[in-house]
Formats: C-alpha cells, sequence, structure tokens
C-alpha cells in the first residue's frame, strides 16, 4: 500500500514537471511565431519569384506554419484551445502577408509592361497543321455538302450483321475471313468495321427514304504494312435512295466530285466491276494528274488512274432495311482517302500518313481544308 501510494505520489510530481516543462516551451514558441510575424511583415518581394520564396518558406507543405502546427498534438489538453488560436492567428497572419506581396508583384510587374514597347511584333504562337488525310477528308465532305449529302458517323468496332450480313456479303465471302479482318477474341460476333457501309446500314436502319449521306472514317483489314498497303485506313462512301435514282445520277454526281477536287480538265471512265452491295457496279478512274495521261510510273504508264468504286445499290440490301426496291433506287460509292490524298499530294507511301514524321507533316502548312 506505502509502495502504491509512492508511487502514485512520483506519477503526480512527473505528470507536474512534465506540464510546467511543455507550458515553458509553448512560451517559447509563442515567441517564436512574434519573431516569425516580423519577418514576414519585414519580407521584401517585387518579383513573382520572391513572392513564391515567401510561399514555399512560410506556408509551403515543409513551411514553418505548419512546423509549428505540428507542435499541437504535444500541448496539454487544457492549453489546446488558446494554443490553437495563437495558431490560427499566426496562419491567417502568413496568409495575409501572402496576398499582399502576390498582388504587389502583379502590381510591379504591370507597371514593367507599360514600360515595354508594345509596338513591337507579338511573339510567334506556333499552329500546327492539319494533317494531310483530315485536309483530304475535309474537302471531300465539303464537295458532296454542296450537293446536299449529310454526314454521318459510326462506330469502329461493328457486329457481322451491319459489316457484312446488310452488306450481301455471304457467309463464305473472303472478306470475312480471318486473314482479311479483324474479329475481336471476346465476341466472334464483333469485328473492326472493314469499310463505312456498316455506317449506312445504320442509316438506313433508322432513316427513310430520301437519304443522301457521306460516311468518312477509319476502317481495319487484316494486311501486312507495307508503302502500299496498311492495316487501317479511311474512307469516305456515300450513299443517294430515293425514287428515280439512276446511273445517270451517279455518274453526274461523281464527274462534279473529280472536277471539284482535282479540277475541270480532269477526264473520267467507267469500267465495269462486282461489288456484293450493288448492282451493276462500276469503277472510275480519271486522267493521271501526274503526267497529264501520257504515261509514268503513278499510271503505270495507262494514262489513267483508279480512284473509286461505285454502283447501283443492290435490290437485295434495300430489302434488308424494309425499303421497297420496286419504289425506290439508290446508288452508292466507296473511295480511300489516302488514295485521293497520294494524287492529289504525291505522296507515295502509304506508311507516312501514320509515322508522324513533321518533315512530312509539315510540307502541307497552308492547305486549306
Ligand atoms: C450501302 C450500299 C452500298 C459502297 C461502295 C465501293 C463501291 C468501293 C472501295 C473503294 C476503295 C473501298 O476504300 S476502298 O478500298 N469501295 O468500291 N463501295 S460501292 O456501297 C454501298 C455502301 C452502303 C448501303
Amino acid at each position: 500500500m506505502a509502495e502504491f501510494s509512492r508511487k502514485g505520489v512520483k506519477e503526480i510530481i512527473f505528470s507536474t514537471l512534465r506540464r510546467a516543462v511543455y507550458l515553458r516551451i509553448m512560451e517559447q514558441i509563442v515567441q517564436q511565431i512574434e519573431q516569425y510575424k516580423q519577418e514576414m511583415q519585414a519580407f521584401e518581394a517585387n518579383t513573382p519569384d520572391l513572392v513564391e520564396a515567401f510561399r514555399i518558406k512560410y506556408l509551403g507543405t515543409k513551411g514553418l506554419v505548419k512546423t509549428v502546427m505540428g507542435e499541437m498534438k504535444n500541448v496539454p489538453v487544457d492549453q489546446k484551445k488558446a494554443f490553437g488560436q495563437v495558431l490560427n492567428e499566426f496562419k491567417e497572419f502568413a496568409e495575409a502577408r501572402y496576398n499582399v506581396l502576390k498582388e504587389g508583384a502583379g502590381e510591379e510587374s504591370d507597371s514593367n509592361a507599360a514600360a515595354k514597347d508594345i509596338t513591337l511584333p507579338g511573339d510567334l504562337f506556333p499552329v500546327g497543321t492539319r494533317h494531310p488525310l483530315n485536309l483530304v477528308r475535309n474537302q471531300i465532305i465539303s464537295i458532296f455538302r454542296r450537293l446536299g449529302f449529310a454526314v454521318a458517323e459510326g462506330p469502329e468496332i461493328e457486329d457481322d450483321w451491319h459489316n457484312f450480313g446488310a452488306m450481301n456479303l455471304p457467309e463464305d465471302h473472303p472478306a470475312r475471313d480471318m486473314q482479311d479482318t479483324f474479329y475481336i477474341s471476346q465476341n466472334p460476333d464483333w469485328l473492326l468495321r472493314t469499310h463505312t457501309s456498316s455506317v449506312q446500314a445504320r442509316v438506313m436502319e433508322t432513316q427513310k427514304p430520301p437519304i443522301r449521306v457521306i460516311c468518312p472514317g477509319r476502317v481495319y483489314r487484316n494486311e501486312t504494312i507495307s508503302a502500299r498497303a496498311h492495316c487501317f485506313f479511311h474512307q469516305v462512301e456515300g450513299l443517294y435512295i430515293d425514287e428515280n435514282v439512276s446511273f445517270a445520277d451517279l455518274k453526274q454526281t461523281l464527274y462534279f466530285f473529280v472536277q471539284e477536287m482535282f479540277g475541270q480538265h480532269v477526264k473520267v471512265r467507267f469500267r465495269p466491276s462486282y461489288f456484293p452491295f450493288t448492282e451493276p457496279s462500276a469503277e472510275m478512274d480519271i486522267s493521271c494528274q501526274i503526267c497529264g495521261g501520257s504515261g509514268c510510273n503513278i499510271c503505270k504508264h495507262t494514262g489513267w488512274v483508279e480512284i473509286l468504286g461505285s454502283g447501283m445499290v443492290h435490290p437485295k440490301v434495300l430489302e434488308n432495311f424494309g425499303i421497297d426496291s420496286t419504289k425506290y433506287t439508290g446508288f452508292a460509292f466507296g473511295m480511300g482517302v489516302e488514295r485521293i490524298t497520294q494524287l492529289k499530294y504525291q505522296v507515295n507511301d502509304l506508311r507516312l500518313y501514320s509515322q508522324n514524321d513533321v518533315r512530312f507533316l509539315k510540307q502541307f502548312t497552308g492547305v486549306v481544308g
């Protein structure tokens, strides 16, 4: 019992001593705070760098305000309120001084600005250039817009129906082959679209004739990358469905397009072709814009270069979307944007389009589109 009470007395003495020592420490901290305040008041900052130095020294994450605040955990419970007030005032003082310095430095730099010669030319703001494929895509869109075509876009990951089935591509069509199409492994019905016809399919699903749309976008095919082939490229496909749409309309529309794109003197020719989604089908050539038709490497010495495929929409494709093929007819076409760009700007390696070499891209500075 005697032992216990001795222990108790010791404890009381120690805690009284600890408290006395800590109250002394607090007094020192309060004195220190007063000193910091005087320092802050005397701190001059006429440049943003000095203002920042002030912020870091007093208000930064390792600054003096934070350090002093850290003492709060050692303060005896009955002193916490009073000491907390002292610390808060210290913090507010530092923040107020910081704001004053910040404003002062701003005024200072403004007055410096006033001394500057404002008649000097401004600093050049570097503006990039549009990618050639975007330039040409925009040019194509703008030409067809003038003919009343709306622009439609759709998903790059498609299902088999919108990409192949609706387009009248039979189950055994080579394009459906694993070697030609990228399938999505999670779902055998999903694939990366191989043409933007899937977008027209979605338009036909949701709209009734008359339909007049162009569908620009990126498409994917499982090709080994080389100067002449790539695993993705860009298309613009078009579709016009209404009563009495004829092959003559197709020819005139596409003729107008190439004249606008390549110039009034361009010659065109249509060659019969085959696509499962159009009947009859035709490919369109233009007179070679490089040699003027006399023969060169680009046109393989024929004087002609192929630029697009086209045809009258197959009645089965119309019926797939509940469009009466005895009442309505339509034409469709598809072109590769890379091909048009190659002919317009003599780009002879497809890989240049995706290498992002600024020496290539800079050559299109100032082209409007
Ligand atoms: C619907 C019906 C028919 C779109 C067409 C072509 C012909 C064609 C190629 C040109 C070069 C693709 O980029 S390329 O490799 N395209 O030859 N595309 S007709 O026919 C359609 C589209 C949608 C509903």
